[in-house]
């Protein structure tokens, strides 16, 4: 038995390097389906997985018996309105979220609503501010600014331009033996980015961008690729964010962890920091150790995207 991670599905078929480097074509196993009824899809892009081989004519496929335990999973609601979600991709170490001032705006709230998503997936998160070249003294001063709201969280942040050397070198080796995501708004320069730490890497996602233009169909289905050996990545375009988690009001405010550090000091052990008298995370607010734009994240998504608040 060959044990492979996959790179590419078509849904029927599944596109899986093994541990020596070589590719095969595998089909699944029937049982698979049934198992899968959660989801549409059985196996995803990132999926380790089990296979055995066989011959076909000339060819040598395979057979996936086993899906080895994801560490996490990203997913879509299906198209039909049947509760049944598609698994986008699995096994993330990180999501890389690009970051830029102007040109296009990322906006803090885009940024915090990112990073819960991402937590409920349970998938690290690195900040990458870009085109930093491009920055005037009162620019530089903002992105300093937001880079100190999130480093307080203990989130890795950096500050990059896409043409300088040494700043592609040091993403890189962040990336080193992993498997990254990159996100951002589109014109970010996720795209550059991805140039610039390979080169001859000749990106779908430029393909996909003039299909759309064309008005056609299209769908998102994620690729692994290999940039160097050690360092590949999930591309999946057409995917800025994470897109909606359901989640309840009160995981919702546990995933602001600076606010969940507090919460005991709260009157109210079911406190939404809101209304309630004597909140320890709007007296945070108030004495500036909670930094107001997390603050009116929270409100923003506790508004919008917990639909269990009654
Ligand atoms: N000055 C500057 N421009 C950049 C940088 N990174 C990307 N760009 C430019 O930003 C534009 C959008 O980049 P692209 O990679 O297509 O963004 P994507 O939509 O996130 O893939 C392009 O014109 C890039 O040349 C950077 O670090 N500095
Ligand atoms: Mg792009
Ligand atoms: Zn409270």
């Amino acid at each position: 038995m060959q044990e492979g991670i996959v790179y590419r599905s078509t849904g029927s078929w599944y596109w899986v390097k093994n541990s020596q480097g070589y590719f095969y074509d595998c089909r699944i196993k029937g049982k698979f389906r049934l198992k899968g009824i959660k989801h549409t899809n059985p196996i995803a892009v990132g999926d380790k997985v089990k296979f055995s081989l066989y011959e076909e004519g000339e060819e040598t496929k395979g057979i996936i018996e086993e899906i080895l335990p994801r560490d996490n999973y990203i997913v879509r609601r299906s198209v039909n309105l049947s509760k049944q979600t598609h698994i986008i991709a699995s096994n993330i170490d990180q999501a890389l979220l690009l970051i830029t001032l102007n040109n296009p705006p990322t906006f803090l709230a885009f940024i915090d609503r990112f990073l819960i998503t991402a937590q409920a997936y349970e998938i690290p998160v690195v900040l990458i501010f870009n085109k930093m070249d491009t920055y005037t003294e009162e620019e530089l001063a903002q992105v300093a600014y937001m880079k100190s709201i999130y480093e307080a969280l203990d989130l890795p942040c950096n500050e990059i331009s896409c043409f300088d050397q040494e700043d592609i070198v040091r993403i890189a080796t962040l990336m080193k033996g992993k498997v990254s995501m990159f996100s951002g708004h589109s014109g970010v320069g996720k795209s550059t980015l991805l140039n610039a730490l390979s080169p001859g890497l000749n990106l779908r996602t430029a393909a996909i961008s003039s299909q759309h233009q064309q008005g056609q169909h299209t769908t998102t289905y994620a690729e692994m690729f290999d940039l160097t050996e050690e360092v590949r990545i999930i591309d999946t375009p057409g995917i800025k964010g994470f897109g909606v988690v359901d989640m309840t009001p009160e995981e919702l405010g546990n995933y602001f962890t600076e606010f969940y550090a507090v919460k005991a000091a709260c009157k109210f052990n079911n406190c939404l920091h809101v209304d309630e008298p004597h909140c320890a995370v709007k007296a945070g607010v108030e004495d500036e150790s909670i930094a107001p734009s997390r603050y009116e994240s929270y409100l923003q998504l506790l508004e919008q995207d917990t639909p269990y608040r009654n």
